[in-house]
């Protein structure tokens, strides 16, 4: 009796010690949900282990309360003070939002339909800023926060490019996920990107401008044509934040990226063919070029291909250098239609350029267009003279790892992506003089004719003689 007694205080005393240890295990384990811990909406919706893991997350994460009143109200604007002269648009305005507002969800109806691979991998978001509006800096934040599945957000990346109040740095990093790093001189936002890349740990880049809002399932079509092909590099479409308001609205879905000689970006038309073939409108759109701003990538391929030309300085030209060398180089650019991010666009710049804004552009464009252009960099600079004879720099390492990469020539990028840019020469080549109805044609140089005048709708007014 007394043996049987015995052996079952010992069972007892090992379940109890098992279970201690089970308990402890269990405890000190990393949870998947502590990643989430931003998000109420987490606990609301799991059971009693999520709420018993967030002391622990406040407790490891180091991080003391973001007091967001505080952080807006130390920097509203004066009475007096015109709202456009700090940031070029409305701070007025942009202060009196707030931090959560909703934005109409702007996607094509059928986009809320479209279901998701439940395991798509986690990105990395990168914020350049250099003195950005504290409201509209928090904006962005706050709605990639509040409208990502918050298991798809390793982190959120800061690069503060040495603003004159270190202050939105530090405060800003007190938000669970946030960090901060700040630059200890301007770079401009080509090496802040690249510093900021680099300190990612995530396998997918997300890089976003400073005022911003991202919309409704922003973030999981972009990660998806990721996962499913790394050298995709894919954009959503940019809506427009209103500059004067902040009114947030929906921008066309049926453009692209597209530029002229001068390198010049604009947003262009689908061309008709395509348009014709698109019956599904949530099918990305393949893009020459992207704005620049705002898109995803695999940070191997990011790596592979020499992240950004880090000789670029402040701002400008690094779109065109990023897009000719992910065509060129073996991979592709699309613009999601069904994921929506706003921007403010802004008719300036509100900060200064230490070099000029007109040389800085200039060196960034020759860059850009020494690298990866070949004999067709001569129609930039016919379009760009001023361009000619200014400094940009050895792009010897550029050249290597073109070689190295074993690209395209602009040649093929012309014939195969954006055969839509017509090449100066061939409209030069059709140039007329007429008389009553006769025409001189010139083709080139080598053969002149009278002949019936035909018309050309492509040549441009200024090169037809009408006399
Ligand atoms: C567009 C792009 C921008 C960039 C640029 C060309 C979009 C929505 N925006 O101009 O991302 O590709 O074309 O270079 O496609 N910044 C710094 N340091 C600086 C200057 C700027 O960190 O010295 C930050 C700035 O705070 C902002 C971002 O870089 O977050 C882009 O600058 P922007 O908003 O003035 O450029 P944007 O939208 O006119
Ligand atoms: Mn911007």
């Amino acid at each position: 009796m007394r043996r049987i007694r015995a052996n079952a205080i010992l069972i007892l005393t090992v379940a109890w010690i098992l279970g201690t240890f089970y308990y402890l295990w269990q405890d000190s384990k990393p949870s998947s949900s502590s990643s989430s811990s931003s998000s109420g909406s987490q606990l609301k919706n799991h059971g009693r282990l999520e709420e018993r893991t967030l002391p622990l997350i406040v407790s490891t994460s180091n991080k003391s309360t973001f007091d967001e009143k505080a952080f807006l109200s130390s920097k509203q604007l004066k009475a007096g003070e015109d709202p456009y002269r700090e940031h070029a648009f409305n701070l007025q305005e942009s202060d009196r939002l707030g931090s959560d507002r909703t934005i109409r969800d702007t996607r094509h109806y059928r986009c809320a339909s479209m279901t998701f691979d439940p395991d798509l991998p986690p990105t990395s978001i990168i914020i350049t800023f250099h003195n950005e509006a504290r409201s509209t800096l928090l904006r962005t934040i706050k709605s990639v926060l509040m409208r990502s599945p918050p298991h798809l957000i390793q982190e959120i990346i800061l690069v503060d490019d040495f603003s004159s109040d270190p202050e939105d740095c530090r405060l800003l990093s007190q938000i669970p996920k946030v960090r901060c790093l700040r630059n200890e001189r301007r770079e401009g936002l080509i090496r802040s990107r690249v510093r900021g890349a680099s300190a990612a740990s995530a396998s997918i880049l997300t890089f976003l401008d400073s005022h911003c809002e991202v919309n409704t399932d922003w973030l999981q079509p972009m990660i998806l044509r990721v996962k499913e092909d790394h050298t995709r590099v894919v954009s959503p479409i940019i809506d427009v934040i209103s500059l004067d308001n902040f009114a947030y609205l929906a921008a066309s879905a049926d453009l692209r990226g597209g530029f002229d000689w001068s390198l010049h970006f604009k947003w262009e038309q689908i061309p008709i063919e395509q348009k014709m073939a698109r019956n599904d409108p949530t099918q990305p759109i393949r893009t020459p070029v992207i704005a620049g701003g705002i898109f995803v990538m695999d940070k191997g391929w990011f790596n592979h291909l020499g992240q950004y030309d880090t000789h670029m300085d402040i701002w400008g030209g690094e779109n065109f250098e990023l897009s000719f060398r992910v065509w060129m180089c073996g991979g592709s650019l699309e613009i999601l239609p069904c994921s929506r991010v706003g921007h403010v666009f802004r008719k300036r710049h509100p900060y200064d350029f230490p070099e000029g804004n007109a040389l800085t552009y200039i060196k960034n464009s020759r860059r850009a267009a020494e690298v990866w252009m070949d004999e067709y960099k001569q129609y930039y600079y016919a379009a760009r003279p001023s361009a000619q004879g200014k400094a940009f720099g050895s792009i010897a390492d550029r050249l290597a790892l073109r070689r190295k990469l074993k690209c395209n020539s602009f040649r093929w990028y012309l014939e195969n992506v954006y055969p839509e840019l017509k090449i100066p020469e061939q409209e030069a080549a059709y140039s007329l003089l007429k008389q009553g109805g006769l025409c001189l044609e010139s083709h080139g140089t080598d053969s002149l004719g009278l002949a019936e005048c035909k018309t050309t709708p492509s040549i441009p007014a200024s090169q037809v003689c009408d006399k």
